[in-house]
């Protein structure tokens, strides 16, 4: 029996389904979860000693790879004087200023310590602003735990959406609305039917939380139009997109301004950090100056500051935006050039270092198009990769993550394991 293997059954007594969130569990690929002892670079060793090339990077964080000389050096300088003070610290005064300097909408911040913090924020500030109730989300994005957001369509699809998990208030479920993705249609009938109830719409700059597919020309404008004529904000979650896919996230690619920004992940450099940020006259309903509560003890703790602001700094230093796309572009062409050889024309989506290969031939622009993808083979593809020696996230329905520090070598190496590893999963297509 593996290490893992007698960690797993020993945290399964402790924790809730033996993990501390649920996608680590493995339920959609079957199996059970490996434990990891360390990681460096692009690699992550488990606790019985195997190496593996690591596409999911904690989900984000990693943009640098792992546990970068910079980052690590950073947390012992930064904890020599302190790990929270709950008082405020220089950090988060830097901190705050770059994320207004880099990130184009954003006037103001607020650091959380959550990309759900983030979110949950982000929509009780909007209903505070505006005296409205309604939210508008989309079908496949997804935004964290927060409950207003854990709503799937209901069946008065327009209107009253529905919990998406047990514990949901149905009255509250019922104040967000679903909308499928990428339907410019769908949404002028909404707007035209509640938009002047709405106080937030908010969506993924880029959805990557059903795979990742990206928004169809001229929609993310509609819904900034749209949102502008009925007094409802836009808000943007860039928590995984933000400083990633661009310095200034996926706003500053497309030169779109959102009223409220929620970040995260990258900005923590891999210790527990959110934040919202946005229009200076919206941000200032928050408290103490405004009527919107939102507090949080870590907040801009000190640690997570300095990490997340080595983090950005270090990316700006290494210029690392064009670099993460040409890692993306050269990744992306070596696994097409596979799915030629063998013949089977899956549909891939990139943006930058962020990626999907679904087990479809279908084009994916939304969540229906994703679902449409064999789970099974994708389970055969993740067992056969990971025997193989990389590790991509364990579900289909997740977005793959490259960073800094994988090199060509990994990438080419990482060709040989998937080859084989489609050949399995595809010969029962
Ligand atoms: P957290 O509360 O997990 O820090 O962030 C929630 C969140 C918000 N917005 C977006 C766009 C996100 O992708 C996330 C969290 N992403 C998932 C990965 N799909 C986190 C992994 C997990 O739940 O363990």
């Amino acid at each position: 029996m593996s290490y893992s293997s007698k960690l797993f059954a020993l945290a399964k007594q402790f924790i809730p389904g033996g993990v501390n969130s649920p996608v680590r569990a493995f339920r959609n690929v079957e199996g059970e979860p490996f434990f990891v002892r360390r990681a460096k670079g692009s690699r992550i060793e488990d606790v019985d000693g195997r190496s593996l090339i690591d596409y999911v990077g904690t989900w984000g964080p990693a943009i640098l790879g792992h546990a970068p000389d910079v980052l690590v050096r950073t947390v012992q300088e930064t904890a020599k004087d302190g790990l929270s003070f709950g008082i405020p610290n220089p950090w988060e005064v830097e901190m705050a200023r770059t994320i207004v300097n880099w990130v184009p909408s954003v006037e103001k911040v607020r650091m959380c310590n959550s990309g759900t913090e983030a979110t949950m924020s982000c929509l009780r500030l909007a209903r505070g602003f505006t005296g409205r109730d309604r939210i508008i989300k989309f079908a496949g994005c997804y935004h964290g735990h927060g409950d207003s957001l854990l709503v799937s369509a209901g069946s008065g699809a327009l209107t009253h959406g529905r919990p998406d998990s047990a514990g949901v208030p149905a009255a509250l479920a019922a104040l967000t609305t679903v909308l499928p993705y990428n339907d410019p249609e769908a949404l002028e009938k909404a707007f035209k039917e509640i938009g002047h109830e709405v106080a937030g719409v908010i969506v993924e700059a880029v959805p990557a939380n059903a795979g990742l597919f990206l928004p169809k020309p001229g929609y993310l404008d509609l819904l900034r139009r749209l949102t502008q004529e009925y007094g409802a904000l836009l808000i943007f979650d860039e928590v995984m997109t933000g400083f990633r896919v661009a310095r200034g996230g996926y706003q500053e690619m497309i030169g779109l301004r959102p009223d409220l920004t929620a970040l995260g992940k990258v900005i923590g450099g891999g210790l527990p950090v959110g934040a919202l940020g946005g229009r200076a006259d919206i941000m200032d309903w928050l408290a103490p100056d405004g009527p919107v509560y939102q507090a949080g003890t870590l907040s801009g703790n000190p640690l997570a500051m300095a990490v997340g602001l080595a983090q950005l700094k270090e990316l700006e230093k290494l210029h690392a935006w064009p670099r993460l796309e040409e890692l993306g572009a050269f990744f992306e062409a070596g696994v097409r050039e596979i799915l030629a050889e063998i013949g089977v024309p899956l549909s891939f989506n990139r943006i930058g270092s962020m990626f999907c290969l679904f087990f479809t031939e279908k084009p994916v622009h939304n969540l229906e198009d994703a679902k449409t993808s064999d789970t099974a083979a994708f389970r055969r593809f993740f067992h056969e990769a990971l025997k193989g020696g990389a590790y991509f996230a364990p579900s289909p329905f997740e977005a793959g993550f490259l960073s800094l520090a994988h090199s060509q070598g990994d990438l080419e190496d990482t060709f040989e394991i998937m080859r084989p590893a489609l050949r399995a999963a595809l010969q029962k297509l």
